[in-house]
């Protein structure tokens, strides 16, 4: 049976923090989802067509990822794929507390394992809601993003 992975998230939008996560995560398994998690509370910069539009075409190259949305817990997504793994990265010691807790619930509601893989030191200060504040304000990301999700933001943030 082919061995699989989900990497989860909001991905509004999807950075190179992510990306190094995926492609690392992508090398290990024989299918990774990239599964972004609707969060009715927190509406977005991105929509969630748009965030799997982008996704695919910067994660195309891998060949095993595949890209879809789920509205529900992720152990829930887990079982309806049959996943048994999540794979998580680690950016600082303040990732780790709250991502034990997701992790130890998830492991308790279903028995899913999680595995972290430690941040490119390059990337431990990057986040999707810095990338967006930073270019809100005409501050340079393109080391921090792929070309075409920096375009994607430019053209977001001039008519919002
Ligand atoms: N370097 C490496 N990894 C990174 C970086 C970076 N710079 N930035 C982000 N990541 C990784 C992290 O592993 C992070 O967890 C993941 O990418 C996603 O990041 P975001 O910011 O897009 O997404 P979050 O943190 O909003 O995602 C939280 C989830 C959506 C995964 C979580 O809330 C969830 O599982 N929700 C579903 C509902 C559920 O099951 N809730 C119960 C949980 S116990």
């Amino acid at each position: 049976p082919l061995r699989r992975a989900v990497c989860p998230g909001s991905f509004d939008p999807i950075t190179n923090g992510h990306i190094d996560i995926i492609s690392r995560a992508s090398r290990l398994y024989d299918v990774v989802h990239v599964t972004v998690m609707i969060n009715k509370s927190k509406s977005g910069l991105f929509t969630v067509e748009e965030r799997i539009a982008l996704i695919e075409e910067v994660t195309s190259a891998y060949g095993n990822v595949r890209v879809e949305a789920f509205h529900g817990l992720l152990v829930d997504y887990c079982k309806q794929r049959d996943i048994p793994a999540i794979v998580k990265g680690l950016r600082a010691v303040s990732d780790f507390d709250y991502e034990l807790q997701m992790a130890q619930m998830n492991n308790g509601l279903s028995g899913v394992e999680t595995l972290f893989v430690p941040t490119s030191p390059t990337y431990s200060f990057l986040s999707s809601s810095l990338v967006k504040e930073v270019a809100t304000w005409g501050g340079d990301v393109s080391h921090l993003v792929p070309p075409t999700v920096l375009e994607a933001l430019v053209g977001k943030l001039r008519r919002p």
